[in-house]
């Protein structure tokens, strides 16, 4: 045993001090699962180190060449594990209409039943690790609890990195201090003598969460959304419910911080829905001298006002969990000095040298790869070589441009709130709205197509309200309620931040990217700062304020006229049809709406009419 397991586990096995809620619960989820032995997590290197190498004799993780890629491994998971399953993620409210038409809902008490039956004898011939954790900084006001038991150490492994997990998280947690709850199985027991593949799992899959209980139970897979449970599970959806409650926003939103060449800095949070540019926006390096930006989150964000009434935020992660696909050095630099070690790859491919490799990472494609699925790979393939939701998990401490403020236990004032997705009509580059409640309305009709992220068919478009879709666990026009109300709130006491659009993923008619994105990036990012600076006029449309002319030099971007004229073209049939599907969006959520976003959506097709 190590120094710090024996300081925090007692006589009996059990931590030292724990609260005696957390002890009841474990040992009810153990009869219950009934596997072979406990663990408790203290967090340590040695415990990283002792799960490493119980994942590599199980043959989950591959060592990577250590020259190349010190102290990091490659997971190929099972090929039907390989993303977020949304139509086996549910929301049981105690009332159907809480969870929305747009959540799967069952009633708690026959989920309850089906779980209890599905869990039972689900960890057997396992070993059942307890892992507590914090979400935000241990201590901080804004940070919230909780404890996961889970079968699975890559499970352990990404927690680890993921949040702050171990002793520190555990101490905290004391009798009376909320805590969530997360069982989690791959569903998988093990019959005595039975030999284990690489990555248990379960063809049944259950993601569920009981939002007045706060509570949360998942069956049958172990990729990120769906096992990670501290991460969309806790922070977004249970999240959601306890902000609705305490008057707080759980976001899936990235968080940055811009300093321009004055050495003005802002606080920048940006919701775009999965796979659609958060993690590169977060670690822009800007192309316009003078200008730094700095990384707080690449995912999650919790808004709450502070004691001067702003909007203040944090991030309540401790690392990444990003999209490998498209990361390379000339797309998103920092993140390549991110990954150069200590880092878990999850279905990349593997080189001849035993490093890592993912379509976009290099220009020149290797001769020989070993794919995601472990089979050999070569250019003339009729299939990527990289899944296309291939993931890499690493500790946010290690992002070369983190910010110094990332840790803030008071969190950073919100400046700017963005909201993005992939469209590849309509929507202009930037846009800014006219109000508050202009940019509720920009929200909760956030549309993207559709991505690798989760199941489904990628490129269909989808409104997307928030980027929180997938991910709220409240009635979705009860969440843009509480952000109206959030809002309005910060405006009376000390200001709310000015709102704000973008896309970068605009086409023109030969199906090419209008904008060419990532670095180039900043010149909307700046535009947005000289509104808030008011050196930016802008001129009037259906989407809010745009650029004037000249007001973003597009030519230093390297966009000719004509495709800056089309990143911003307004066809009135076009935009027409979009506020007719934005209106028939809202009525699916029926009487709940709140009367503002209609209003607002009203404004704006008065203004198509006009154009
Ligand atoms: P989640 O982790 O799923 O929430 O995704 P995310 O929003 O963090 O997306 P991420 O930054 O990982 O980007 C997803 C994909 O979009 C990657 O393949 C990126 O290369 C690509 N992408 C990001 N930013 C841009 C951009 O400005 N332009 C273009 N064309 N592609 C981009
Ligand atoms: C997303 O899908 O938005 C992700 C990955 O960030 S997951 O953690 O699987 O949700
Ligand atoms: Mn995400």
């Amino acid at each position: 045993m190590t120094v710090i397991e024996q300081q925090i586990l007692g006589l009996d096995g059990l931590p030292a001090g724990i609260d005696p809620s957390i002890a009841a619960w474990v040992g009810r989820i153990a009869r219950l699962t009934d596997p072979e032995r406990i663990v408790w997590c203290d967090g340590s290197m040695a415990e990283r180190q002792r799960l490493i190498s119980t994942l590599e004799k199980a043959g989950t993780l591959t060592p990577l060449n250590p020259e190349l890629r010190p102290g990091s491994y490659l997971a190929r998971s099972n090929p039907d594990d390989v993303a977020r399953v949304e139509s086996r993620t549910f929301i049981c409210s105690e009332h159907e209409e809480d969870a929305g038409p747009t959540n799967n809902w069952m009633d708690p008490n026959r989920m309850r039943a089906t779980l209890s039956e599905l869990m039972a004898g689900a960890m057997r011939g396992r070993t059942m690790y307890v892992v507590p954790f914090s979400m935000g900084p241990v201590g901080s006001p804004l940070a919230r609890y909780g404890v996961q038991v889970t079968d699975s150490p890559y499970v352990v492994l990404s927690m680890g990195t993921m949040t702050r997990m171990g002793a520190d998280a555990l101490r905290r947690i004391t009798p009376g201090t909320p805590w969530v709850p997360a069982v989690h199985s791959v569903g998988a027991p093990l019959l005595p003598g039975q030999e284990d593949v690489p990555w248990p799992c379960n063809e049944t899959k259950y993601i569920v969460h009981y939002p007045e209980t706060r509570e949360i139970w998942s069956y049958g897979s172990a990729y990120g959304g769906n096992a990670i449970l501290a991460k969309k599970a806790f922070a977004l959806r249970i999240a959601s419910a306890i902000g609705q409650d305490e008057g707080w926003i759980a976001a899936h939103m990235l968080l940055l911080k811009v300093t321009n060449p004055d050495g003005r800095v802002f606080h920048v949070a940006a919701a775009f829905p999965s796979a659609c540019g958060k993690t590169n926006f977060a670690m822009l390096q800007p192309t316009i001298p003078g200008w730094t930006v700095e990384t707080l989150g690449d995912d999650i964000a919790w808004l709450a006002p502070g004691p001067d009434g702003r909007l203040r935020a944090i991030n309540p992660e401790a690392g990444f969990f990003g999209v490998a696909p498209g990361t390379g050095r000339g797309t998103n630099p920092v993140a390549m000095d991110t990954l150069e070690h200590d880092v878990v790859f999850t279905n990349v491919a593997l080189t001849d040298e035993g490093d890592v490799w993912w379509e976009g990472m290099t220009d020149e494609v290797p001769d020989h790869l070993t794919d995601w699925l472990g089979k050999d790979w070569t250019p003339d393939a009729s299939t990527p070589a990289a899944h296309p939701n291939s993931r890499f998990t690493v500790a946010a401490a290690q992002c070369p441009t983190i910010s110094d403020d990332w840790e803030d236990p008071a969190g950073v004032v919100v400046d700017a709130v963005i909201f993005g997705g992939r469209r590849a009509t309509n929507v202009p580059l930037v846009s800014q709205a006219r109000s508050w409640d202009h940019g509720m309305l920009m929200g909760a009709t956030l549309a993207s197509e559709r991505t690798a992220a989760a199941e489904g068919t990628v490129g269909e478009l989808r409104r997307d309200p928030f980027a929180m879709l997938p991910f709220s666990g409240v009635h979705m026009a009860d969440h843009w309620k509480h952000w109206l109300e959030v809002g309005h709130a910060a405006e009376v006491a000390g200001g709310a931040p000015a709102v704000f659009q973008v896309n970068w993923f605009r086409k023109g008619a030969d199906g090419r990217f209008l904008w060419p994105g990532f670095g180039e990036n900043i010149h909307a990012l700046k535009w947005i700062l000289d509104r808030i600076d008011g050196t930016a006029e802008g001129a009037d449309s259906p989407f809010g304020y745009v650029p004037a002319d000249g007001e973003i030099d597009h030519a230093a971007a390297g966009v000719e006229d004509a495709d800056w004229a089309a990143l911003f073209a307004m066809d009135k049939d076009a935009l027409t049809a979009e506020a007719d599907d934005a209106a028939a969006f809202l009525d699916s959520y029926g009487g709940r709406v709140p009367a503002e976003i209609r209003a607002e959506l009203a404004e704006m097709r008065a203004r198509i009419d006009a154009l």
